[in-house]
């Protein structure tokens, strides 16, 4: 066989390969839904007490992941639509937000390309809202049930003592408490 050929089929397998694993997210693979949990019932809040946005997310231990409530108020109206992720570190004492550091990506994908909501296995683990949708201010109750969130220490999605982050429609992060365990 010719050297370019052989060239040739070596980039068409490379093209090939590349491809298929465009949905493959995650240097570890897809998320993996949180299963056998020793922890069903168990609730943690991250309590919002900034001079604008106040209330609660609320992270509740399911037979499958976690089922979160956010019930915020002070979202100003005219700087959405929101998004919102947990986050790897825990708000510090003075309350910079920057401090959270990253989302939580337990899976090792990054955020670019965008999480496709319609392959959330896919997505960032703390990407909560490019799974579940933004919201707009001034109020928002939403509850939805992340499979991919954990509240035992042991599993890949832990989001215990973690940051949640509200972000504005330029990305600046306006809000964030911490997830604490409340019983
Ligand atoms: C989580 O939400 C589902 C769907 O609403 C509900 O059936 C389930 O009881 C909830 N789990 C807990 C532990 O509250
Ligand atoms: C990516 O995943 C989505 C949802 O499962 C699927 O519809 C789509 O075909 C996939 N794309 C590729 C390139 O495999
Ligand atoms: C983002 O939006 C806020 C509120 O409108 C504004 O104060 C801030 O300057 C904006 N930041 C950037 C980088 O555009
Ligand atoms: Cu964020």
């Amino acid at each position: 066989m010719h050297l370019t050929s052989l060239l040739g089929l070596l980039a068409t397998a490379t093209l090939a390969v590349s491809q298929s694993s465009t949905n493959t997210t995650g240097k570890l693979g897809d998320a993996r839904p949180v299963r056998n949990n020793p922890v069903i019932g168990e609730v943690w809040v991250a309590k919002f007490d900034s001079p604008t946005v106040k209330g609660f997310v609320t992270a509740v231990a399911n037979t499958v992941g976690v089922n979160y409530t956010i019930d915020v108020t002070g979202l100003p109206v005219d700087q959405g639509p929101f998004k919102y992720h947990v986050h790897l570190r825990p708000v510090p004492a003075d309350g910079n937000c920057v401090d959270t550091a990253g989302h939580l990506d337990s899976y090792l994908r990054g955020d670019s390309p965008p999480c496709n909501s319609a392959a959330p296995q896919t997505c960032e683990v703390g990407d909560l809202s490019g799974k579940y949708g933004t919201v707009t201010g001034p109020s928002v109750v939403k509850s939805f049930n992340d499979p991919y969130s954990a509240l035992n220490v042991i599993n890949l999605g832990y989001i215990g003592n973690r940051g949640i982050v509200f972000h504005n429609g330029n990305s600046t992060r306006i809000a964030c408490a911490t997830l604490q365990k409340v019983g």
